[in-house]
């Protein structure tokens, strides 16, 4: 038995509560499914969580397991995610939470004061970075904020290791009374490789621990638990020392690697002969095992992904190594970018390069899908000549060409406040405008409205309320009336809560309704103070829409005017035939979903629905 299934076993009594473990089949899972899993097996109780990618799929996964095992919730947004699992820690259960990186900067002041407080029942954050910026804002290293939190970071590398590590943390968390992060990276979380499963552990709850001097945190408690946060520390550390999470694989005594995460695989593939020190764990350091390791080779060289977390660690601790002048400090690792290091230190053979073919794909801009109800706002506030301040969700698209009407987009509710500071600079003579998805709303969207209008700003919001989170999936928020689980639950009344925060100018009206959306825009605009237009629509992915007849295109009335493909609707192109010696639209038909936009903004009656009816 390895030593880290050791580890586990007493700390929560798996053989003890189980009896004898089924032996379970290897298992193709995703590194998400993975931590799901080794979060049910260690017996958690309560999960909550925001969605974001890379990380979604890890709630979506705890929500198929029985609500008899767990409570999972999405929550409003990443620190209410935080703060209701740090609930279920103070009342004894295991609990987690996960989020993606930028998810961490919205929990992080919770995070900050929980770590002084530490945890009753285990508490696990899985926080999952975006190397390269597949769908993300930006491209932040949490193992940073671990280091600043003094909160341990442990660091799988594949999805068996997503499971056990998770599992591990859960017991970490209790045996040092620490919150525990595990980070995960784009790579890891949506990467299948096969695991082994185990039995969940039905870890029975403590109940609430009166101790106030730890759980109130007020200055004179604050201090005393700083000093034992120093202590966890050291603890921590001399732990990591002897654990299974740090592997030691000899090789060549000419170079030593220290490697963690997705980029240990990369290095294997790429440098298989080299002495390797492969860390599970970023924070805290197990120096003396570090040492060791460093004295047993001639050159140290430190393979990570993003910052120099490790190689700064190991200077201050006054090794000589490499690092970031040999790999990138941005981007994604790949085989190519870890072989191109080592080529560089002269410790690989230049592979042959290639030469490129110079043949660039035609480029194809990230389109809004065929009748998303989001459209109809950009093209009036372009027609308008708006100052826009974006926010984060699908209608960020509409920041690029054809629609080009987003001015900034900053992080995940920032658009009202945004809006509200250059409204109240007062050098735009433009309107200003604010345009906020409705899960972005609720997110972290509700204060700053409050705040416009108590500072009495001269803004437009535009709430656009497609009854989902469509960015990430489309998962159930509190606007959608339904929950993880699909119950029906409250719903939201935006009118009613826009309107006991104070905005005069409140207004609902379909999306679709290109004239509509037009006019009252402009009398949003034109109003003194906070105005608010609510604009109507499912998305066109939401699984209860409904598909209309689809549209098409006469040729001989099209005048090629391109006042449709101002839309940017993917289901809308040049016909390849010519007409009369010209090229005109046409309509992918079976792409279209009978929205009429198309048809409303044409300049003639060229655009009309197919006659047959209902498609599908
Ligand atoms: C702090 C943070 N959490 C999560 C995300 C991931 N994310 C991006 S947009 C978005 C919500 C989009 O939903 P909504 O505002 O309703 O707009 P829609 O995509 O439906 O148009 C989420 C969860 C993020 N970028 N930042």
């Amino acid at each position: 038995m390895s030593q880290l299934a050791e580890l586990n076993k007493p700390l929560s009594q798996t053989a003890k509560a189980s009896g004898q473990a089924k032996q379970q089949p290897l298992r193709p899972m995703m590194g998400n499914e993975a931590i799901a899993r080794g979060a049910w097996e260690a017996g958690v109780k309560v999960a909550a969580a925001y969605p974001g990618t890379p990380s979604t799929e890890i709630m979506e996964n705890l929500a198929k397991y029985p609500a008899a095992d767990l409570h999972a919730e999405w929550s409003t947004n990443e620190k209410v995610a935080l703060d209701v699992a740090i609930g279920g820690s103070f009342a004894g259960v295991r609990s987690l939470t996960s989020m993606k990186h930028v998810g961490l900067n919205v929990a992080s002041d919770s995070l900050m004061s929980q770590t002084y407080i530490g945890v009753n029942g285990a508490l696990v954050l899985v926080v999952c970075d975006d190397p390269g910026i597949h769908s993300s804002q930006n491209e932040q290293d949490t193992r940073i904020f671990g280091q600043l939190a003094m909160t341990p970071v442990l660091e799988p590398t594949d999805a068996q290791e997503a499971l056990d590590f998770t599992k591990l943390a859960f017991d970490l968390s209790e045996q040092f009374d620490t919150p525990v992060i595990v980070r995960s990276t784009t790579r890891l979380s949506h990467t299948r490789s096969l695991v082994k499963t185990g039995e969940r552990v039905e870890v029975r709850g403590k109940g609430f621990l009166e101790e106030p001097k730890k759980n109130v945190m007020i200055p004179g408690h604050a201090r005393l638990r700083h000093r034992a946060l120093m202590e966890r520390e050291r603890l921590l550390q001399e732990y990591f020392e002897n654990s299974d999470l740090i592997r030691w694989e000899p090789g060549s005594d000419e170079v030593g690697i220290i490697t963690l995460s997705t980029a240990y695989t990369y290095v294997k593939e790429v440098f298989p002969e080299a002495s390797v020190l492969k860390l599970g764990v970023s924070y805290p350091l197990p120096e003396a095992k570090i040492r060791e390791f460093c004295s047993s080779v001639k050159r140290i060289i430190v393979v990570e992904e993003l910052e120099p977390v490790i190689e700064n660690q190991l200077k201050v601790m006054g090794h000589r190594v490499e690092g970031k002048s040999l790999f990138p400090r941005e981007g994604e690792f790949s085989t190519e970018v870890v072989r191109d290091g080592f080529e560089a230190a002269g410790l690989l053979p230049p592979t042959p390069k290639f030469e490129l073919i110079d043949i660039e794909p035609m480029a194809r801009p990230p389109l809004l899908c065929a009748g998303c109800p989001h459209t109809t706002a950009y093209m009036a506030l372009r027609a308008l000549n708006s100052r826009v301040s974006g926010d984060i969700g699908c209608y960020t698209l509409a920041a690029v060409e054809p629609l080009k009407a987003i001015d900034t987009s900053v992080a995940m509710g920032s658009s009202i406040a945004n809006a509200t500071g250059i409204a109240l600079a007062g050098t735009e003579t433009r309107p200003v405008v604010a345009t906020i998805g409705d899960s972005t709303f609720l997110h972290a969207g509700i204060p700053p409205l409050i705040n416009a209008v108590y500072n009495n700003a001269n803004i437009t919001v535009v709430l656009l309320d497609n009854h989902i989170t469509a960015m990430t999936g489309g998962q159930d928020h509190p606007g959608t009336g339904r929950n993880l689980r699909g119950q029906e639950t409250h719903k939201i009344d935006y009118e009613a809560l826009i309107k006991a925060i104070g905005v005069q100018w409140i207004k609902k009206i379909d999306s679709y309704n290109m004239g509509s959306v037009y006019q009252s825009l402009r009398e949003a605009t034109l109003y003194k103070g906070v105005a608010v237009l609510i604009l109507d629509r499912p998305c066109v992915l939401d699984p209860v829409k409904l598909k209309g007849p689809a549209f098409q295109v006469k040729a001989e009335s099209c005048t090629g005017c391109q006042a449709c493909m101002n839309l940017g609707c993917p289901a809308i192109s040049w016909s390849d035939e010519l007409y009369e010696g010209h090229h005109k639209v046409k309509i992918d038909e079976a792409a279209c979903i009978g929205c009429s936009l198309c048809a409303q903004v044409g300049s003639t009656n060229c655009i009309q629905p197919v006659d047959a009816g209902l498609l599908q």
